[in-house]
Parts: structure tokens; sequence; C-alpha cells
């Protein structure tokens, strides 16, 4: 497999099981701007699959992509940004909860953190929240081509004491949707994660 072949399915703010077909999920998650659609264009054979937002925060929707394994890919609403309402944040935070709960034993989780900086307050609430989902989950670092070997080193060292301390194991992969570091290894941990009963 050298690339996804992903089909819009649909955009939906509540994870409608009516429309899905018995696919396993393969859903990507992160801090507004830290590279998911990126990743996800990345990983498809047509570069603009995924809608890259110049208006960060703006994605309240789970966007479903069909590939053809079959599986979904799906590009989840970010959070962390700070102009973003109480109401919004827990309108947020439901939606996740309810579609981890729907599908956390068919969902091979990927959360996006930038290699560029610590791991961020709004990653370990997410961290939290994840906690008590079953799904296997890989933390994969973005933005690679723009961090330094000092920042990758001090994001990798605030992963690792954060995961520690919540007694949580990730996988971790690097990426970068400009150079195309992480593709193939992101291909394979996917192909993998399908072919397995
Ligand atoms: N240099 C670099 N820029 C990136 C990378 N990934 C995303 N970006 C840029 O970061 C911004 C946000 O990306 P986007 O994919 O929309 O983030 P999202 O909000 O998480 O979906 C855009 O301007 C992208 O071009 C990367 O790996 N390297
Ligand atoms: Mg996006």
């Amino acid at each position: 497999m050298d690339a996804l072949n992903l089909q819009i399915e649909f955009l939906s703010v509540k994870p409608d099981t009516l429309k899905l077909e018995p696919f396993r999920h393969v859903a990507v998650i992160g801090r507004s701007n830290v590279g998911k659609s990126s990743l996800i264009n990345m990983l498809s054979k047509r570069q603009q699959a995924a809608y890259i937002s110049s208006n960060p925060g703006k994605t309240r929707t789970l966007n479903f992509y069909k590939t053809q394994y079959p599986l979904y890919l799906v590009d989840m609403p970010g959070y962390g940004y700070a102009r973003v309402s109480k109401t919004e944040r827990e309108k947020w935070h439901h939606m996740i909860q309810s579609y981890f709960a729907l599908f956390q034993d068919r969902m091979l989780l990927f959360l996006l953190i930038d290699a560029r900086h610590p791991v961020q307050p709004a990653d370990i609430e997410f961290f939290l929240l994840a906690r008590s989902f079953s799904m296997p989950k890989i933390v994969c670092l973005t933005k690679i081509d723009q961090a330094g070997q000092k920042e990758i080193a001090i994001c990798r060292k605030s992963l690792k004491s954060v995961l520690a301390e919540i007694g949580s194991d990730y996988q971790v992969v690097e990426s970068s949707s400009k150079t195309g570091k992480g593709k193939k290894e992101i291909l394979k941990l996917i192909a993998e994660y399908q072919d397995n009963p």
C-alpha cells in the first residue's frame, strides 16, 4: 500500500451510526493547527482530500473518509483553541466521548503533538479523556521538518513523563507532511491494524 485512496463519505456533528458501515476506524486527533488534515492528505493519493483550515478551531465535525481497505479515516475536530466558548468545549467533549464509546473496539487512534513544543495542558486533558477507552493509541509528533533536535528531545521527554504519570502507553512516531517523513511507517501501522483480526 503506497497511499490511501480517500473518498469523502460525510461530515457529522455526532457519530451517526445509521450511516456507518461496519468498518474499522483510524481516528486522527490533536490540538487545532497541529497538522491533522495535512497528515491525512499526506497519507492519501489525492493530496487535497482533507480540508486544511485557514481558520483554526473551525472544524466542529467528525469528517469521515472511506478508504479502499475498507476502513474509515476520521479527521476529528481539534481541541485547545483558545477562542472557543465553554458551551462549544462541552459539546466537543460530549461528541468525542460518545464517538469513542461507540467505536473503541474497532478503532486505532493517532494523537498528534507538535514536535516543536513540550506537551501542552490541552494534550494532557485529552490523554486523561482517552485513558478510559480501550483502543490502541499512537502519538505522532508532527512538523518534524520545522523542529530542531533539541526541541524534539524536549517534546519527547515531556511526553514520556506525562504518559508515565497517567499510566498510559502510546507508541510514538514522527511525521512531516512537508517532507513526507513518517508516511511509510504510518501506512504500515494502519495496514497492520487492518490485517489484525
Ligand atoms: N512545516 C510544516 N507545516 C505543517 C505540517 N503539517 C501541517 N502544517 C501546517 O500547519 C497548518 C495547520 O495544518 P492543518 O493540517 O490544517 O492542521 P489541523 O488544524 O490539525 O487540521 C497549515 O498551515 C499546514 O500547512 C508539517 O508537517 N510541517
Ligand atoms: Mg483540520
